[in-house]
């Protein structure tokens, strides 16, 4: 396990051993820790990420401060928000990252800001990771249009659990996600890493698909229903 990998699993498992005095919603990233591992090997400083709910991992990636995050979410002053955002919803415009609680919220805000940066010829990428529900969001298809048809730097990453709270993929979508990014003329990766590249190379959206397990409740410490279906 790598340092970060470990570092991240435990801030997680804290979490998880205070999450009765939580009062916000906490959504862990349990299990999901491959991902924020990869942001964290190719991210810059200068580069965008746009997150998720699901978004401790993300932000410990881009450089973000433990302490900070936890007394976010225990809304404390000392928090990287004042304590007013909780775990969904805080920004940290010093690390160019931004994360919602509005499932596929930040899907346009992120490919604006990609665009922003193609006007001003600016070096640096964005970043937008989404949950497989949010790609049944209407905003993902026209964001993947928009981006693919003015060419901008961006990278999509979808982080795939198979899972919107207790619906399985099964019975939400028709089709496989990466194929329908494909037919949108936008370049589908293997991995995070190659999409980051792609995207800071060539000036052109990617897309990345990764698999994997939620191995938490999808909230706080709800009942997770995922396995009586
Ligand atoms: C627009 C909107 N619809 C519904 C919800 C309620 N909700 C919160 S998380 C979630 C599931 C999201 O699933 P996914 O995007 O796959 O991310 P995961 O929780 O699996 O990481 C839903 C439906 C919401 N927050 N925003
Ligand atoms: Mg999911």
């Amino acid at each position: 396990m790598s340092d970060f990998v470990g570092r991240l699993r435990n801030f997680e498992l804290r979490l998880q051993r205070m999450i009765h005095e939580l009062h916000p919603p906490v959504h862990l990233c349990l299990g999901q820790e491959s991902v924020p591992a990869a942001l964290h090997r190719c991210l810059e400083p200068d580069d965008w990420l746009f997150s998720t709910h699901r978004n401790h991992g993300h932000y410990l990636a881009k450089g973000g401060s433990e302490e900070r995050l936890v007394d976010e979410i225990l809304g404390l002053e000392t928090g990287v928000n004042g304590g007013f955002s909780g775990s969904q919803c805080f920004s940290d415009e010093a690390l160019r990252f931004h994360a919602t609680a509005v499932v596929g919220g930040l899907i346009g805000v992120a490919t604006g800001a990609a665009l922003a940066v193609s006007l001003r010829g600016g070096k640096e990428i964005v970043v937008c990771c989404v949950g497989d529900a949010a790609t049944e969001q209407g905003v993902f298809w026209e964001s993947i249009n928009f981006a693919a048809l003015h060419r901008l730097p961006i990278a999509y990453v979808c982080e795939n659990n198979e899972w919107s709270v207790h619906t399985h993929i099964s019975e939400r979508q028709a089709r496989p996600i990466a194929p329908r990014v494909s037919a949108f003329g936008v370049r589908v990766c293997g991995s995070i890493e190659d999409a980051v590249y792609a995207a800071r190379h060539t000036g052109a959206p990617s897309f990345a698909e990764v698999r994997c397990e939620r191995l938490c409740a999808h909230v706080r410490d709800m009942d997770d229903l995922r396995h009586v279906r």
